[in-house]
């Protein structure tokens, strides 16, 4: 037709690329590989806005590494385990894998249709037992390792999920998924050892910086938290009915060890319990209880007037030899350090507060030029000379440190040690929907690991609906005779670990999956991972700034150090795509600014919606969809595919005998371009090709004309640049021009350096005043360049006969005057 029609356009390519092939790489060695990835979806429904951001970001890197010739992966798949589905099948009497399933085809069917360049071939779901199997026996060479354990401790635990959280899991106090707030709860759980890896973790940082945005790799060393300080042991004397004890603290302060005036314990420790004498147990007993029905919001709240009870016992500075009362406190941490310090109000806020709230001596020893803290009620923190401090007195802040160290070491108190925030990965679920932990119990042998060839432990397919209810205790207990089993060690009668996995296990390996996703001799073949990892281009959402980016890190190096692999970081460089908003806020059902990305795709077509979201800001930044203008997109388009149908030269024609004019504004758009898109200014690149668009249309209608070989060149590279960001309409016009499918297969267009010079300027040749010749030269050509051009000039060569001039005047680049002999 004529008309551009987005829905006809859509219509007649879809099934051609199906047919095609076209983004299924080569993978035979032929073309340098590249891997591109998009976090995998988890099948919540249809499509929303924010994925047809993220993945209009990742198809941009996707389409351009296949025009530049790369061999590209980029593969698709679902993140298809957790808890959503489950409440689904509660709610309806039926199974998760229904509603899971039913969800990824709506969402494959919509992502087909979005035209993302995938390869279908390669598509995976976490939830299906050809993958989960391979999850189960990575979890086997963890426990081998000794990587994953399990032990009774408390837990975060939703009153409302009624399932255990991970400290990651828990936002401000509550449910990252409901909002409750989160209370304790003692459970034998499974951990992975990612503590063993957090000083990897940290190092190879160093590989990301520059690749990653900055501001992920701090929330990752934040997260991992490495602080270097010392361990030092107090001894905490005898009381009626209670022996003595040895105390040790973490602190990252040991100059401070004589400004300690009172010494605190974590008021929900099981050290509080012991260390209590009969007189204080009582109150000990009555503040457990007040700290218990605080939230976590509440307890690590700042604001808060400090609360706690002296536990009747007394520790002894290892140096001073001073008596200093032993409270227990909340705000002194269960599960950080020791869960015990030595409290120096002068310089630390924290115990300032707590010794104003009970009277206690402040003390202050480190000389920092600043007021009393005791007068003023701000702990000094910084450097400065100590002082009331004996053999430390004189010494700054580090060569204290560093003496304080020394001196404990020397009595056998204390030693230098480095203490990280990271938690051990609590990985056990009490749910249905995830990977069954593959371990068996058996009363005589403990705990058996499944043995790999029995993998897949199935889920049973006969819980479904109520069953799955949340009790406290994983539904499958209730499965009896999945349940029950013969102990693979002994032969008798044993029982199955009835936790699923956290499905943050299912997607710390999923890119190694997509490389051989049939692979049935393991969880990857590792000779295409050798071939294909790390992944080149992460695309994903900044909420994964953590977690998930932390245990994939975590897996790889884990992997590698089984010697499965050769890299060891999964994802060599990273994008965080912005959100969409509407109205400068945040989509939500509360707030009902959705945008529904079906109805946007009705009204302007997928080519537009694209577009819109790529030229709208910078890939990074967000995108607020009542600024935007989807309907000025698909006029644009219209206006480029039009061009298409004004080429009248045949395919093949030989561009260089075109218009010299259009030929350079063409290049330098494709230069440009080409520089942009490396430098991830994705947004930047749509403006370039508008104004190409523009200038081409100009050259038809009143310069080169339809029947140039530069217009064809024009409109070609217009097709082929566009084809990153709407594909159908680039496809249509390349057909329009004359060429077989695809356009994803054209081939970036060459440069040619030579037009990238700006435009000529006339210089006049005079010979005696009389103007005898024009020279089209380079706005930048210098003096002696432009006198020798115009002395090698046929014309004047002539009318000199041959002899010297005289004198020539050179004004570069414009005139040259000879005066000849
Ligand atoms: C004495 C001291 C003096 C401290 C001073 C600080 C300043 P980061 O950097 O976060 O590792 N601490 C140790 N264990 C704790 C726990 N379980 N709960 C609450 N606080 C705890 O912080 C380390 C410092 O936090 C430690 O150094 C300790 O206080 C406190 F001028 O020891 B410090
Ligand atoms: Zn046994």
């Amino acid at each position: 037709g004529t008309a551009y029609d987005f829905r006809d356009i859509e219509s007649q390519w879809a099934p051609v690329w199906e047919d095609l092939g076209v983004f299924t790489p080569a993978d035979d060695g032929s073309r340098e590989r590249r891997y591109v990835l998009d976090m995998f979806p988890y099948p919540s429904g249809d499509l929303h806005m924010g994925h047809a951001e993220a993945f209009a970001m990742g198809d941009v890197v996707a389409r351009y590494w296949n025009q530049c010739g790369y061999d590209v992966l980029h593969p698709i798949g679902w993140d298809s385990f957790g808890l959503p589905a489950e409440n689904a099948a509660i709610k309806r009497d039926a199974h998760p894998a229904e509603w899971t399933y039913k969800n990824i085809d709506t969402q494959a069917a919509s992502f087909k249709r979005y035209a993302i360049s995938a390869d279908w071939s390669r598509r995976l779901h976490t939830s299906d037992p050809e993958y989960y199997q391979w999850t189960q026996w990575l979890f086997n060479r963890f426990y081998e390792k000794g990587l994953a354990y399990r032990k009774n401790h408390p837990v975060n635990w939703c009153p409302k999920d009624q399932t255990v959280l991970a400290n990651e899991q828990v936002v401000d106090g509550a449910c990252e998924r409901c909002g409750t707030a989160v209370t304790k709860k003692s459970l034998n759980q499974w951990y992975f050892k990612i503590t063993d890896y957090a000083d990897r973790l940290l190092e190879d940082m160093e590989q990301l910086k520059g690749h990653w945005p900055e501001r992920v790799l701090t929330m990752q060393k934040n997260w991992i938290g490495r602080s270097a300080g010392a361990h030092v042991t107090f001894r905490v004397e005898a009381a009626a009915g209670r022996d003595e004890e040895s105390v040790t603290v973490f602190t990252t302060r040991p100059d401070t060890l004589y400004g300690a005036t009172f010494f605190v314990v974590a008021a929900d420790a099981e050290l509080a319990d012991r260390l209590v004498t009969d007189e204080q147990a009582g109150a000990l007993a009555d503040y457990q209880e007040r700290v218990k029905a605080l939230s976590e919001i509440e307890r690590q709240s700042t604001e808060r007037e400090k609360t706690g009870v002296f536990t009747g016992r007394y520790a002894i500075n290892p140096l001073s030899g001073e008596r200093l009362p032993v409270w227990a406190a909340d705000y002194v941490l269960a599960d950080y350090g020791t869960g015990a310090i030595m409290a120096v109000p002068a310089h630390d806020q924290r115990d300032l507060d707590f010794a104003k709230t009970f009277d206690l001596p402040v003390r202050v020893v480190v000389d920092t030029g600043e007021e009393d803290p005791a007068q003023t009620g701000v702990a000094t923190a910084g450097d400065g000379q100590l002082i009331n401090s004996g053999e430390l007195d004189g010494l700054d802040k580090a060569a204290g440190i560093e003496r304080a160290i020394a001196l404990v070491s020397e009595a056998g108190t204390g030693e230098k040690t480095i203490n990280y925030r990271l938690r051990d990965w609590l990985l056990s679920r009490q749910r249905f929907w995830g990977t069954p932990i593959p371990i068996i119990h058996c009363g005589d042998c403990g705990e058996v690991p499944v043995p790999d060839e029995q993998l897949p432990v199935r889920l049973p397919d006969n819980l479904r609906g109520e069953a799955l209810a949340p009790k406290g205790t994983s539904p499958l207990a209730a499965a009896e005779d999945w349940v029950n089993v013969d102990c693979p060690s002994c032969g008798g009668a044993a029982t199955r670990d009835t936790d699923t996995m956290d499905t943050f296990v299912d997607s710390s390996w999923y890119f190694l999956r997509f490389v051989s996703p049939q692979y049935t001799d393991g969880p990857f073949d590792p000779e295409a991972v050798r071939q294909w990892m790390p992944v080149g281009q992460y695309v994903g959402g900044v909420e994964h700034a953590i977690l998930h980016l932390l245990y994939a890190r975590f897996f790889t190096k884990v992997i590698y150090d089984l010697g499965l692999i050769d890299a060891t970081e999964p994802f060599a460089a990273l994008l965080n795509q912005g959100q969409v908003l509407n109205g400068g806020k945040a989509m939500s059902k509360s707030l009902g600014n959705g945008v529904d990305l079906g109805e946007q795709l009705d009204r302007y077509g997928v080519d537009a919606v694209r577009l819109t979201m790529v030229f709208a800001s910078p890939p990074e930044d967000d995108v607020d969809w009542a600024d935007v203008s989807p309907s000025g997109s698909a006029k644009f388009l219209a206006r480029a595919w039009r061009l298409a149908g004004d080429v009248t030269s045949e395919p093949g024609c030989d561009a260089s005998a075109g218009d010299t004019a259009l030929r350079s504004v063409t290049h330098k758009a494709v230069a440009e371009a080409t520089e942009l898109i490396e430098n991830g200014k994705f947004n930047v690149v749509v403006a370039k090709v508008m104004e190409l668009v523009n200038a081409t249309r100009k050259a038809i209608d009143s310069g080169a004309g339809g029947a140039d070989p530069a217009t064809r060149e024009a409109v070609e590279a217009i097709a082929i640049v566009l084809s990153l960001f709407a594909p159908y309409t680039a496809e249509d016009m390349w057909a329009r021009l004359g060429h077989e499918p695809s356009v994803a297969r054209a081939g970036w267009p060459s440069v040619d350096e030579a037009l990238l010079v700006d435009e000529t300027v006339t210089a006049v040749v005079q010979i005696k005043g009389k103007v005898r010749d024009r020279l089209e030269v380079s706005p930048e050509i210098s003096e002696s360049e432009l006198e020798a051009a115009a002395m090698a000039s046929p014309v004047v060569q002539r009318v000199l006969g041959g002899e010297p001039p005289r004198k020539v005047i050179v004004r570069a680049p414009k005139l040259v005057n000879i005066v000849p002999a």
